[in-house]
C-alpha cells in the first residue's frame, strides 16, 4: 500500500510539473482517500423482483465495477448462505426478522460511514426501526420496506365467493376454512417460507407474531392444518400466478400484488388486484444492505450502497418496483400514482395498526421450519 501511495504522490507531483509549469510543485500529496485497489467486481445476493432494470447497468458503467447479482427466495435461504460460510457475496440483503441474529453471529461488517455520503438521506424512523435489529444503526442501510398481506384478484375471488360477503377481516380468506373452501376453486397460494405464513398465523389467532412460546407454533400449526387442502401451491416468486389469475387470493408481499396488478394491466386484463389492509393489521418488514464480514470487495459494496442511497435511484426502485424506499430524500421523486398507492406507501394511521418487525428466537425459528413442513405435507 505505501508504496502505492509514493506512485501516487510521484504521479501526481509529475502531472503537476508537466501542466502547471508555473506552480510551485506540492511538498507532498497525501490522497484524501484510500485508494481502492480492489478488483473491480461486486457480488451483490439480493431478493427476485427488487431491482429495477438498468440500475445495475448504470453503477458498472460510472464505476467500471463489473456487478454479479445472484438471488434468493426467502431470509431461511440467506441464513443458511451465512451459517454455511464463504458466500462469495460481498452485499447482502437480509430482512430485519433474521438479521440481529446474523449481526450477532459476526456474519456481517460495520460500515464505514464516512464512505457512504448520502447516509443522511435515510428517514430517521426507519433508522429507528432497524435499530431495533442493528442498535446504533451500525451495519444495515434500508433497501426497501413492505408488508406480508392478502392479495387478491377481487374479480375471480368474488365469483368463487358466489354471493358470499366478503369478511370483515382480509385474514379470513386464507385462514379460515369458511372461505378457502370456497376459494380454493380459483387458486389460493401461500409464500414458501415458515418464517412468513407462522407469524401472521399466530396473529389470526390473536397471539404474538414473534411468540418465543413454542406451544404457540403448535396452535398456528393445528389452525394452518384445517386449510392444507385449499391451498394450491407455495411459491415466493408468485408475481406472475397472480398477475396470470391461477391464484385468486395469497399470502403475499404487499410489493409483488402491487406488480402483479400493473402486470396483469399491462396484458390486458380487466381483473381487480390489490394488496389489502386487513383491519386487524399486517406484518411489516424492511429488508436491509449490509456487507459480509468476509467481503473481498468491501470498498466496492460501499460505493454501491452510497449509489443507491441517491435519492433518483431510490426512488426509481420504488416507482419501478412498487416497493416503498427508506430514502427520505427519494419521496419528492416518487410518481402520483406510487405515492398516492395506500399499500405501497403506507398511511400513519395504518401503519400504528401494523405488526412491527422483531426477531425471531433459534427455538421459533425451528418450530415454524418444523410446523411448516408438517403443513406441506399434510394434504
Ligand atoms: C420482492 C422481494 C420481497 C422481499 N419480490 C420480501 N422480504
Amino acid at each position: 500500500m505505501k508504496k502505492q501511495l509514493l506512485v501516487l504522490a510521484i504521479a501526481a507531483a509529475l502531472l503537476n510539473g508537466c501542466g502547471k509549469k508555473e506552480e510551485a510543485a506540492p511538498v507532498a500529496v497525501a490522497p484524501a482517500a484510500p485508494v481502492n485497489t480492489e478488483a473491480k467486481v461486486l457480488n451483490i445476493y439480493n431478493w427476485p423482483d427488487y431491482i429495477p432494470e438498468g440500475m445495475l447497468a448504470a453503477f458498472e458503467k460510472e464505476t467500471g465495477i463489473k456487478v454479479n447479482y445472484d438471488t434468493f427466495e426467502t431470509n431461511e435461504v440467506l441464513q443458511a448462505k451465512l451459517v454455511a460460510g464463504n458466500t462469495g457475496y460481498d452485499i447482502v440483503v437480509p430482512g430485519t426478522t433474521f438479521v440481529k441474529q446474523q449481526i450477532d453471529a459476526g456474519f456481517l461488517q460495520p460500515l464505514d460511514k464516512s464512505k457512504i455520503a448520502n447516509i443522511g438521506n435515510i428517514y430517521p424512523e426507519i433508522q429507528k426501526m432497524l435499530a431495533t435489529a442493528d442498535a446504533g444503526n451500525k451495519y444495515l442501510v434500508p433497501w426497501a420496506w413492505s408488508f406480508t398481506t392478502v392479495g387478491i384478484n377481487r374479480t375471480r375471488a368474488e365469483k368463487a365467493l358466489g354471493g358470499m360477503p366478503m369478511p370483515e377481516n382480509a385474514w379470513d380468506l386464507v385462514f379460515n376454512p369458511k372461505y378457502t373452501s370456497k376459494l380454493k376453486s380459483c387458486g389460493i397460494a401461500y409464500l414458501d417460507s415458515p418464517t412468513e405464513i407462522f407469524p401472521v398465523a399466530l396473529h389470526y389467532l390473536g397471539k404474538n407474531a414473534y411468540s418465543k412460546d413454542l406451544a404457540d407454533y403448535k396452535a398456528a400449526g393445528e389452525m394452518l392444518a384445517k386449510v392444507r387442502k385449499d391451498v394450491r401451491f407455495f411459491s415466493s416468486t408468485m408475481i406472475d400466478d397472480i398477475a396470470s389469475g391461477k391464484a385468486c387470493v395469497a399470502v403475499a408481499w404487499a410489493g409483488d400484488v402491487n406488480i402483479a396488478a400493473a402486470r396483469a394491466k399491462e396484458n390486458g386484463s380487466k381483473d381487480v388486484i390489490e394488496a389489502l389492509l386487513p383491519t386487524t393489521g399486517a406484518l411489516l418488514f424492511a429488508d436491509t444492505m449490509a456487507i459480509t464480514k468476509d467481503a473481498k470487495h468491501p470498498l466496492n459494496a460501499h460505493a454501491f450502497i452510497d449509489f443507491y442511497l441517491r435519492p433518483e435511484n431510490a426512488a426509481l426502485m420504488t416507482n419501478n418496483m412498487n416497493y416503498a424506499t427508506g430514502n427520505k430524500a427519494a419521496t419528492a421523486l416518487l410518481k402520483p400514482e406510487i405515492a398516492s398507492n395506500k399499500s405501497t406507501i403506507v398511511e400513519d394511521a395504518y401503519l400504528a395498526k401494523m405488526i412491527a418487525p422483531d426477531s425471531f428466537t433459534n427455538e421459533a425459528r425451528g418450530a415454524m421450519a418444523n410446523g411448516f413442513n408438517t403443513f406441506k405435507q399434510g394434504k
